[in-house]
Parts: C-alpha cells; structure tokens; sequence
C-alpha cells in the first residue's frame, strides 16, 4: 500500500478559508500528488481530485453523502432526508423523482419559456442600473414558482422568497452568525413548503398535471412504497427553489464572461445560436462555484494502491479537476472551442458534479441550468445589454465566489 502524502501543516482550516476554491489544488501541487491527507476543524481528511477520484464518488457504491458535510452546510443546501443523504435503491428511486421532474425537453422549455416572460417582465420601462444577481435571483424565484406549481395564492412576496433563498447560499460557505440566520430564515420557508403540501393533500389547492409539486407531493412512492412525509416533501421542493435561484450565480458569470469576450457578445447579436451551449459551458467550467463535494468511505477499500478505510472522510475539489491543466489545456483561458456539454456523463467536467444521474450523486439539474444560461446569453445579447464593470475581479477565496464589484446591468437594458 502507498503512503497517502501529508500537508506539513496538522490543520488547514485557516488555509482553506484564505485560499478557498484553490486550496486543494494548491497543496495537491506542491505535494506532486493528486491525493493528499490533513485536517479540517481538526476532523482527519482526504482531499482529491481528477477523473479517478470523481468515479470513486459517482459510481460504484464505496461512498455515501452521510456524515460528510459539516452540517450546517448539509442543512443550508440539502438538508437531512433528502435525495443526497440517501444511497443505494432508496436513492435511485427518490431520484428517478428528479429526473422525471427536471430532466424533460418539455419541463425544461417550461421553465425556460417561464424565466424569458419574467426578465422582460422585469426590465420592462426599467430606467436605473441594476444589480444583475439580485435581479436575476428574484427573475428566477418567480420563475421557479411558477414551474413548480405553487399557486399565487400561497405565495405572500417572492422579494422575500428570492432573498431568503439567496441566503441559504451565500452563507454555506462560512459557519457563524450569518449562517445561523440564514438557518432560521430557511425554516420559515420549509414551514411554509409543508403548508403548501399540506393544502395540497387536504385538497384545498390543486396542482397542474405533470407540474413538481403534484409528483413530489401527490404521486411520487419511496422505496418502500410510501409517499413523501409532509417535511420530506418540502426538503425536496426545497431543493428545486434554491438550486433554480441559484441559477443566478451562473447568470453573473455569464455576463462577465460576454463583457470581457465581446466578440462574442457581437457573434450571438447576429445569431449563431448553436453555439451557445459550448460557450455557456465553458462558463460552468471555467468560474468558480461549487468548490468541492464530500463523501465518507463505506467499507475498507484498496483505491489506487492506497488504503482507504472505512468512516474516511473524503473531499473532491469540483474546481480543481475542472482547472487541470492535464484535462482541460490552458485551463484558465475561456475558449468556447472546448465544446463541453452536461450531455456527456463525463468524470472530468464536473462543476454539478459526474457520472450519470440517474444512479448516482450528479445534480439533476445541469439541463435546466444550461437552457436557462442559453437564454440569458439571447437576452443579454438581442438587444445588447450594457454589463459594468467589464473588467470586475473574482476572488477565489471567498465561498461562493463573486465579481467584485458586483456586476451591474446599465440603462440600455431598459431597450428590452
Ligand atoms: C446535486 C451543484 C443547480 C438539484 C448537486 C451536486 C453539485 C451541484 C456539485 C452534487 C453533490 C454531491 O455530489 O454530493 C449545483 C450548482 C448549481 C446547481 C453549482 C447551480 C445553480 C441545480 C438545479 C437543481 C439542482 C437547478 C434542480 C432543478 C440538485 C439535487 C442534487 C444536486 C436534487 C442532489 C442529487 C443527488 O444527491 O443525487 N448539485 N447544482 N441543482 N443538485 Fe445541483
Ligand atoms: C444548491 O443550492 O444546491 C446549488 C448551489 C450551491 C452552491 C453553494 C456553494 C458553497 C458551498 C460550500 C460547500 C462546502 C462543502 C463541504
């Protein structure tokens, strides 16, 4: 068995918050190592990352997501009961939920067709500058309750919706105040999801056919042949709203890779529709959002000459493997010509994580975030819109990453 390399240094918790999306790769660098050990709040850890590393976490069955995310981040992204805290044919089965769900060319052009009617909506007689992620997030709240199937009705102020979504993610990447306020807005809107299925099961609202809410809360069996409790039923729709608003993130980077790539902007202006994908992939690949993602082994397993026993934790950095230069050259160059695609159930472009879906940890919803950055890149590019600063940075030590100063969308949006 070989000898796992170790960081010099007992504990890198302070490192990781200093460097952020680069601290794996970093010491992965410097040790000439895709696999090194060391701590994280003390707790013993494995950080990887590469092709390998990422079908040890989306294939075969040695990992599971239990116990391996601090768990006020478990309970800010996905919380316990979910999808991702399941393994196995309990996990298969809750996911063929979300694969029905979110992965159809017909629920996909729904929410697109959805988030387009909201953002012209939105920018409709708009005369100031606006801040593009705020706007964006609230464009998608609206667009994702819609698609879900929420009746207006129940749905008091998606301002305060759009916000406390935006919360549960700017605070997943740090423990302390603002994340244990972020935990308690987050439990009025799951207090307020489980009054929207319970209404629905009393029979006091209906739910569109083939809408989310009517197969999470009405039709969708477990394994064990149960429906969803109330709660679980909410966790779930849960993770359809803040993922979706998230969006929002992707969509800034959208737009900052268009102001600093203006040919480009000018390209997609005359049309060439058809290469909108590669171009927002390349953006899912190149700007830093999800850093890395955790697992715990499930049994002692002999991985690649190494010995991993089983209760290890494990971290796989998503940015590092996606900044490669074995796998991607000239990683931090933004080159539309790379063709990526979600389509390809690859181990190696992995910002929403690898493999197939259907059975193993891969988020379900490339395909909805992917259509709706083809059609931000429509609306931000036909008319064009004026994106400021052109030139903004993006800190890699703050998680999750943002443009500093935050982008702005100028008047001329106004021409929408
Ligand atoms: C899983 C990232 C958008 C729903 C994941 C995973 C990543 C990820 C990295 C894998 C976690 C793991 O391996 O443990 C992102 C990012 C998004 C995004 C960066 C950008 C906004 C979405 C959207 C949806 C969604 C739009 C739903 C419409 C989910 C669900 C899982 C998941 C339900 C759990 C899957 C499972 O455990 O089987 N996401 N996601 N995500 N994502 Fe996303
Ligand atoms: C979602 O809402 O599920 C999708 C987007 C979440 C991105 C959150 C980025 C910060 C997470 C820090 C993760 C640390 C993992 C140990």
């Amino acid at each position: 068995m070989n000898a796992i390399p170790r960081t010099s240094s007992l504990d890198s918790t302070l490192a990781l918050h200093r460097e952020g999306y680069s601290f794996i790769s970093k010491r992965c660098d410097e040790l000439g190592t895709d696999i090194f050990r060391t701590r994280l709040m003390l707790h013993p850890v494995i950080c990887m990352r590469g092709e390998d590393a990422t079908r040890l976490f989306y294939e075969g069955g040695d990992v599971t997501r239990v116990g391996a995310m601090p768990s006020f981040v478990l309970r800010l992204l996905q919380d316990k009961d979910s999808v991702q805290q399941l393994d196995g044919e309990a996990h298969r089965r809750r996911k063929a939920m979300f694969v029905e769900v979110t992965m159809t060319e017909t629920s996909v052009a729904a929410m697109a067709k959805r988030f387009r009617q909201h953002w012209l909506d939105h920018f409709k007689g708009q005369e100031e500058d606006c801040d593009l992620r705020e706007a964006a997030n609230l464009i998608l709240t609206r667009a994702a309750a819609d698609w879900i199937g929420i009746p207006p009705l129940l749905r008091d102020d998606d301002g305060k919706l759009a916000h406390r979504l935006a919360r549960m993610i700017d605070s997943a990447g740090v423990p302390g105040p603002a994340a244990w306020l972020a935990l308690l807005s987050r439990r009025s809107v799951e207090r307020w999801l489980r009054e929207v299925v319970v209404a629905l099961r009393e029979g006091s609202i209906e739910a569109g056919e083939g809408s989310a809410l009517k197969t999470i809360g009405l039709t969708h069996r477990d394994a064990d042949g149960r429906p969803l409790s109330h709660e679980t039923a909410a966790v779930e729709l849960l993770n359809l709203l803040r993922p979706i608003a998230a969006i929002s993130r992707w969509i800034v980077f959208v737009a900052h890779a268009l102001a600093r790539n203006p040919q480009w902007q000018e390209r997609f202006q005359r049309g060439h529709d058809d290469e909108m994908e590669g171009f927002v992939e390349e953006v899912r690949r190149l700007y830093p959002f999800f850093p890395f993602v955790g697992a715990r082994v499930t049994r002692d397993i002999d991985w690649r000459g190494h010995m991993l026993r089983q209760g290890q934790w494990l971290l796989l950095d998503l940015y590092g493997t996606t900044h490669d230069p074995r796998l991607f050259p000239a990683p931090e160059k933004f080159s539309a010509e790379r063709k990526l695609t979600w389509r390809d159930a690859d181990f190696r472009f992995i910002p929403q994580g690898g493999g197939r879906p259907e059975t193993g940890h891969r988020c379900p919803g490339e395909m909805i975030t992917s259509e709706i950055l083809k059609e931000t890149v429509k609306l931000l590019c036909r008319p064009p819109v004026e994106i400021i600063p052109w030139d903004a940075a993006i800190p890699l030590g703050a998680i999750p990453a943002s443009p500093v100063p935050p982008l702005r969308i100028a008047r001329r949006a106004a021409a929408v």
